[in-house]
């Protein structure tokens, strides 16, 4: 397709090739982008309409809401709960399943999101993204259960991002379909595709990780990062460069753009606190690793595939290392032995 087609005009032209395509799914990710461009007016208009700031709740996890949590949240909601593209939502910013209301259309699908990841860069204004991944609704489910939500990522119908940065792009990948890049004109209103079938280089030299918690980390992860250090002198043979945004978002689309490794591993701390990681599985770590896939990159635990692993809860929170290939399969190897 032509770089510059919009995005409702690339998803109308995949789906006709797809036999039985009935328009729902190209009606899902347009509620999505409508969702994501609401966002992301919000996030530029910032402190002008007083959206900065703690909400002074806190999420499931226990976490302090910014105001932005909770308002992107049900921005999210509002734009796909009527439309009958969805049977059911999961929230990173919810407890419970969203139930649609009784007289809301149903859909075939489910969609599992995290409305603004990163958000404790909001108020300093660096960039933030909405995540979200799709999945196929049980067929007929009208109130669906935390376990239809509880797929192993291989089984994502599509999964994306919508990073808001210097510009709002969204990136969004579909199983065999590669990873396809779009940036919002905000004077047109419309995302417009400006990479296609984007892929990782496999090799590189720049990682990521908070290296706040080095102490805490595990040995594979200290070995790692320590011959990444050690450069040229080291057994590397070569310099490194490093980068810490935490904002996973914007980390996943630097490494999409030029490579690289992200890590938020799991640590001795976490798991003195009987916690797998930091990351969520199913609203961070499963559809940023279905767009790493599709790349030619790889996401893994450290010891196990993240798009394999059968999840338990739709909390749960996993181990993350991805990005170019021939470095995480290193990372891999370091954990194997
Ligand atoms: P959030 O969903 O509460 O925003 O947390 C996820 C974010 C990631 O975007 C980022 O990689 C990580 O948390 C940063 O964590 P830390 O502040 O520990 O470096
Ligand atoms: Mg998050």
């Amino acid at each position: 397709m032509h770089i510059g087609t919009t995005l409702t005009n690339y998803i109308i032209e995949t789906q006709r090739q797809i036999q039985g395509a009935t328009g729902e799914f190209t009606g899902l990710l347009n509620d999505i982008a409508v969702a994501c461009k609401k966002i992301s007016g919000l996030v530029d208009k910032g402190d002008l309409i007083g959206v900065l700031g703690s909400a002074g709740s806190e999420n499931v996890q226990g976490e302090t809401q910014k105001k932005l949590d909770v308002i992107t949240n049900e921005v999210f909601i509002e734009a796909l709960a009527h439309n009958g593209h969805v049977a059911g939502l999961a929230s990173e910013e919810m407890d419970e399943i969203y139930q649609l209301p009784a007289d809301a259309p149903r859909g075939h699908y489910l969609v599992l999101f995290d409305p603004l990841d990163g958000s404790s860069n909001i108020d300093v204004n660096v960039s933030v993204g909405t995540i979200f991944s799709i999945i196929k609704a049980p067929e007929g489910v009208t109130r669906p259960t935390p376990e239809d939500f509880l797929k192993p990522g291989a089984r994502q119908c599509a999964a994306g991002y919508c990073l808001y940065g210097p510009s709002t792009m969204m990136v969004f990948a579909t199983p065999q379909r590669g990873v396809q890049m779009f940036t919002l004109d905000k004077d047109f209103g419309e995302f417009l595709l400006t990479h296609e079938d984007v892929k990782i280089p496999a090799d590189t030299s720049e990682f990521a990780i908070n290296a706040s918690n080095s102490r805490f980390w595990e040995e594979p992860v200290k070995r790692y990062v320590d011959e990444c250090l050690a450069g040229k002198e080291g057994p590397r043979g070569k310099d490194f460069n490093m980068r810490w945004i935490a904002s996973m978002v914007a980390e996943v689309h630097r490494i999409l753009t030029r490579g690289g490794v992200f890590m938020y591993p799991v640590d001795e701390k976490m798991k003195a606190q009987n916690q797998g990681g930091k990351l969520r599985l199913m609203y961070e770590a499963n559809p940023m690793s279905l767009i790493i896939e599709q790349a030619g990159g790889t996401s893994t635990t450290g010891r196990e595939r993240i798009l394999d692993m059968v999840p338990q809860d739709v909390h749960q929170r996993v181990p993350v290392i991805l990005g170019s290939r021939n470095e995480v399969d290193r990372i891999v190897s370091y954990h194997a032995n």
